[in-house]
């Protein structure tokens, strides 16, 4: 039987398992990508773990996130990652160089070759034909000290795509309609993979579109072909000896399937305060509109500026609305100025950002209270923009520029302008000073590390017996940006975990941490619905709440970063056998789980025990033989320091 894209890519790379949807698939990685927000822990993991310098093809550190420099912290941040490249030999791309995922495609993505990153949009560089995962920064740690990355072999959904785009919907529609079928978890356990003849009028950043918000579906990450059409874009990045054909075989099969007519699509957004909420424009056309924001991954392009642009050409916005440009890379804002699209935006209004992930994240451009936000990012998840109660939709360029104009949430075919389209150069004005090659023999560099910077905490084994109150019961679809919010204030703490921790739950809960630091040794529980710590790849999200004594989380269903992350940091995540007893559980009961230790070594099964309502519930448990150990010990720090860095191997032969 002829194979597909991912199968290629997979088995090209495997080095434990088989790949039988299920089974536990050990991967070579040949790259690495981390960014500030989650790298400054990745270096220091990577430092507690006692490693020296890394062993992939190509690690590449971006300073995209925290770029607000209010005081010494982030700057300090910066400063610790560049001596982390020196002496463990990464490239380092410099503040002010632009967001990672757009940079890593420009500069150094190839396909065929495997991709891990310390954020969860890493799945972009699936645009190139790459098998591009995003994960949690220990596991990233441990990719750049050349172990394979361990995950469950993901069922694979071809999405076939045919016909071409009307005028004015773009790839950003293509992805809202993925999102509009199904919703933040419709890709949980899956490799997006597309194909079909509808590819051929989708450009390599088109693609990136598309691939980065797979991550928004719950997918392990999407695929696309390496085809003509990346040819062309790595040979206009001046790159095209990385260019190689990669195609699905003419037999190829897939375990399920789905088709998109490009041409009956039209413009979507998504509602707050979920990119699953999605519904054509022009059902909510006419909503008056505080803010249209362009850039971030998940509109990178320089086609998303060029549209921007074309639309608001010689008008002027609403004098109502921010019209905040943040160009995604140093290189694509040369191009908008040597283009004249730059000089457009400006003109019309536009606020100019440096390049970098600005307010995607909260790093200010934080919406007025109480009024509507279109952006073109990937994520809306409740007060992810800085204002606590926010309304932001997600929507193409095309849509945000056209509701600039008006002031209203605007159907962008409505404006009756000429559509002209947007062709991709052939050449592009290219900037690579800003990325620092890796220092050869550094190993003696020292670490620059400012006072906020600490060390990791000690994390202790599991105990024998787990007993505790429920802290917190939420229901389903709990982002990482409600564990652990992003923004402006938290992101300079994001190498301080103590600090960090007060900002646990604060979204949902503002005395959660207080009362969390009660049982801080004695240890408690968290409950959750389905699709629980979905979103970002922030192991913040389980380093501080285990930091304040969380011992297990309970859920319907997990997101498959966080899950990897939880027992990363030694919190058992247990699963429902019967999702009806998420029901029973109050919130400051106490459980109960005796002989723990025993029993997640000897089966999957495991009885909790409410001591308050005299009940219990079984639960389950999907942690491999590695996982498990990583409990047990207390975290994989832990375990490194116990088994030694090819711990994984020992423990996957054993078991
Ligand atoms: C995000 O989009 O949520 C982030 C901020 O890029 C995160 C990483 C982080 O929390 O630093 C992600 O997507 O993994």
């Amino acid at each position: 039987m002829g194979k597909n894209v991912t199968q290629k890519l997979i088995e090209s790379h495997l080095s434990v398992g088989n790949m039988a949807p299920g089974e536990d698939i050990g991967l070579k990685i040949d790259q690495t990508l981390t960014q500030d927000a989650t790298g400054t822990l990745v270096m220091l993991e990577f430092e507690a773990l006692g490693l020296q310098h890394v062993k992939t093809e190509l690690s590449a550190q971006y300073v995209d996130h925290n770029l607000l420099q209010e005081d010494f912290k982030n700057s300090d941040d910066h400063l610790f990652l560049r001596s982390a490249c020196k002496k463990f030999g990464l490239w380092y791309s410099r503040p002010g160089n632009g967001v990672s995922h757009p940079l890593h495609m420009e500069r150094f993505g190839v396909p065929g070759k495997t991709l891990l990153g310390s954020d969860s949009h890493t799945c972009a560089a699936g645009s190139l034909g790459m098998l591009a995962i995003g994960a949690g920064g220990l596991e990233v740690a441990m990719a750049m000290a050349g172990e394979p990355f361990y995950f469950k072999m993901p069922t694979i959904w071809g999405v076939k795509l045919i016909g071409k785009l009307p005028d004015w919907v773009s790839a950003k529609d293509v992805i809202l309609e993925m999102l509009r079928r199904h919703d933040v978890d419709g890709g949980l356990g899956k490799i997006i993979e597309y194909y079909g003849p509808g590819l051929e009028t989708l450009s390599a950043m088109d693609r990136h579109v598309i691939a980065n918000m797979g991550a928004e579906l719950g997918a392990t990450t999407s695929v696309f072909p390496s085809d003509e059409n990346i040819r062309l874009f790595l040979k206009s990045q001046g790159r095209e000896n990385a260019y190689r054909e990669i195609k699905a075989d003419d037999n190829a099969q897939y375990d399920e399937y789905e088709e998109i007519n490009l041409s009956e699509l039209e413009p979507l957004i998504a509602l707050p305060s979920s990119p699953g909420n999605v519904v054509p424009v022009r059902e909510v056309a006419g909503r008056e509109i505080y803010q249209a924001y362009i850039g971030s991954s998940a509109n990178p392009g320089l086609r998303d500026f060029a549209m921007a642009a074309f639309i608001v050409d010689g008008k002027q916005v609403h004098d109502r609305v921010s019209f905040d440009i943040n160009p995604t890379s140093r290189q694509i804002l040369e191009n908008m100025i040597e283009s004249g699209i730059l000089a457009k935006l400006i003109h019309a209004g536009a606020r100019l950002h440096q390049a970098g992930c600005g307010g995607c994240i909260g790093m200010g451009q934080a919406p007025a209270s109480g009024r509507i936000s279109l952006r073109t990012v990937p994520r809306n998840f409740p007060g992810r923009s800085g204002t606590k109660e926010d309304h932001v939709y997600l929507c193409s360029p095309e849509t945000a520029a056209a509701s600039a104009l008006t002031g209203r949430i605007t159907d962008p075919r409505t404006l009756n302008i000429d559509y002209s389209g947007f062709k991709t150069p052939e050449t592009v004005r290219l900037n690579t000073e800003m990325l620092i090659p890796p220092a050869r023999e550094d190993e003696n560099y020292e670490l620059d590390k400012g006072p906020n910077i600490k060390p990791l905490p000690t994390l202790q084994p599991l105990p024998d017996k787990l007993e505790g109150p429920v802290l917190l019961k939420v229901g389903d679809d709990i982002s990482t940006d409600e564990i652990m919010p992003a923004g402006a204030k938290v992101l300079p703490f994001r190498s301080n975990i103590p600090e960090i921790s007060r900002f646990t739950f604060s979204q949902v809960d503002l005395t959660y941490y207080e009362r969390a630091m009660k049982f801080q040794k004695q240890g408690s529980f968290i409950v959750g619905g389905c699709n629980y710590g979905q979103g970002s790849s922030r192991e913040h999200a389980a380093l501080a709440p285990r930091y304040l004594g969380v011992k297990a989380v309970i859920a319907k269903s997990f997101a498959r970063i966080h899950l990897q992350n939880l027992s990363n940091f030694g919190i058992l995540p247990l699963i429902f056998s019967y999702p009806e007893d998420w029901e029973k559980i109050s919130q400051g009961d106490i459980l109960s789980i005796p002989d723990v230790l025993n029993s997640i070594s000897r089966g999957n099964n495991i009885t909790v025990i409410n001591l308050t309502k005299n009940e219990s519930y079984q639960t389950l448990h999907r942690m491999t033989a590695y996982q498990v150990e990583m409990v047990r010990t207390g975290s994989l720090i832990n375990l490194v320091r116990e088994k030694g860095v090819e711990a994984s191997e020992k423990i996957t032969q054993e078991s």
